[in-house]
């Protein structure tokens, strides 16, 4: 891998840090904004591993010009950030709250200032408590209430933000937040889990369409996590463990949009989800999209499971023997991230796909300021060499996204894994940009194709 530089991706490729609101903004109740299921949900107890809560996290909503400048000072051409939906629409619909668009407002002006890409995520996991109590994504006139909300960020921002992505990972918030019950809004019932499924499935379309009306020139797409399954053996009912939580984790969410409808025949469990389509779905849900984002982190180990209708099961247990472990208990695999392109790239062999997010956790120790992260370091050198095999291979990949900018708010798991390729100290909000990010800067500053940065 010595021989990865910036130029061999591409003139086009986008180099991006992510990272989301409710993880980084803080500001829960400040100027107008309204509860989200987040909120309710850490202020709950015993939700949360630290017992901590995303009221202040890395308080960019006050500090977003100094982070937005330090996203340039590494180098990097974009930041993906997403939008709060009870900032700007404190109750879900109808009355907007000026403060809280004006704040988007200025984050995409202070991109565009530091010459940094906005890119801008719709929807990253706060529904706005209010539209929760009407029965949120399990209630089908959320198909309604997202479209209102997107036609209003549209409205404001689309004149300076050209890329667009309308869901981050349905698979997380749907299957953690409706059917695990372990993240907001902490529901577990495969019913509402599958009607919700369906509900976002049709506001990707209503998104979409809701951002080209508004933005003839948008880039438009969405983002899925790709967790590629894998098994110790490979038995056909191995093969077919696989499949069954391939459809639950990652087709039900790719493939309604590109007409492909639902994989029920994969897993009897989703046969359900039949009941939630009504006549004229199967056209609303299909989307044109410019691009889609995927997200990689891990694979999954899952074994055959004697559940009928099932099929199959993750298997908690690890692998330590055969791969590095992260602090989020991940195991480190950079060619499944190879394997997750290759996987969407099948579905359409002229779709572009961004890598939106990837990165790892590691137990970071902040000693005379600085961070020697270089297990970081070599996550992200072993990742991007399979993004640039898969170019290689002739899928177009490109855009990359670091998850992420900044140690943050890390959902159940609270503050203690850490993401980031700047330290937070929270007691201080404190950055210090580690060595990953100091990597990063000296990789992105190097122009010249196959030099090393180091
Ligand atoms: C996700 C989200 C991020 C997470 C990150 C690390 O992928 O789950 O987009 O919000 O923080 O993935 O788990």
């Amino acid at each position: 891998m010595g021989d990865l530089a910036r130029g061999d991706f591409g003139d086009d490729f986008t180099w991006g840090v992510a990272h989301a609101a409710y993880q980084v903004e803080g500001a829960w109740d400040a100027d107008g904004k309204g509860p989200s299921i987040w909120d309710t949900f850490t202020h709950g107890k015993g939700r949360i591993r630290d017992h901590s809560t995303g009221d202040v996290a890395c308080d960019f909503y006050h500090r977003s010009a100094e982070d937005t400048a330090l996203v340039r000072e590494l180098g990097f051409d974009a930041q993906r950030f997403s939008i709060s939906w009870p900032r700007v629409l404190p109750e879900g619909t109808g009355r907007v709250n000026a403060k809280g668009l004006d704040f988007y407002d200025r984050v995409v002006d202070e991109c565009l200032e530091a010459g940094v890409e906005p890119w801008v995520t719709l929807y990253h996991w706060d529904l706005p408590e209010a539209l929760h109590q009407r029965g949120g994504w399990a209630n089908r006139d959320v198909v309604g209430w997202f479209g209102e909300y997107v036609d209003v960020v549209a409205e404001r921002l689309g004149d300076r933000v050209q890329d667009w992505m309308v869901f981050n990972e349905p698979c997380s918030f749907l299957l953690v937040g409706y059917l695990a019950g372990v993240h907001a809004p902490g529901v577990r019932s495969l019913r509402k889990f599958l009607a919700a499924t369906h509900h976002v499935n049709l506001c990707q379309s209503v998104g979409a369409s809701a951002l080209r009306a508004r933005i003839p020139d948008a880039n438009v797409g969405t983002t899925h996590i790709i967790t590629p399954p894998r098994t110790k053996q490979d038995r056909p009912k191995d093969r077919k463990a696989r499949a069954a939580i391939d459809a639950f984790a990652n087709r039900i969410f790719i493939e309604p949009n590109l007409g492909l409808g639902y994989p029920t025949e994969a897993a009897g469990l989703l046969r359900g989800i039949e009941k939630h389509l009504k006549p004229g779905d199967d056209d609303a849900l299909k989307v044109d999209w410019d691009f889609l984002g995927v997200q990689y982190y891990q694979r999954q180990l899952v074994k055959p499971a004697p559940i009928p209708g099932l099929h199959a099961i993750p298997w908690m247990s690890k692998d330590h023997r055969r791969y590095e472990i992260t602090a989020m208990g991940w195991e480190v695999q950079p060619d499944g991230l190879y394997e997750a392109l290759a996987k969407v790239h099948a579905y359409d062999p002229d779709l572009r796909l961004v890598v939106t997010e990837n990165g790892a956790a590691f137990p970071d120790r902040l000693e005379g300021g600085r961070v020697h992260d270089e297990r970081r370091t070599a996550f992200y050198r072993a990742h991007l060499a399979e993004v640039r095999r898969a170019q290689a291979d002739g899928i177009p990949v490109d855009g990359y996204f670091c998850w992420s900018l900044m140690d943050n708010f890390e959902w159940a798991e609270g503050y203690v894994p850490r993401f980031g390729l700047t330290h937070i100290d929270f007691a201080t909000q404190q950055r210090t940009v580690k060595d990953s990010g100091r990597w990063f800067q000296r990789f992105l500053a190097a122009t010249a194709t196959a030099t090393d940065a180091d």
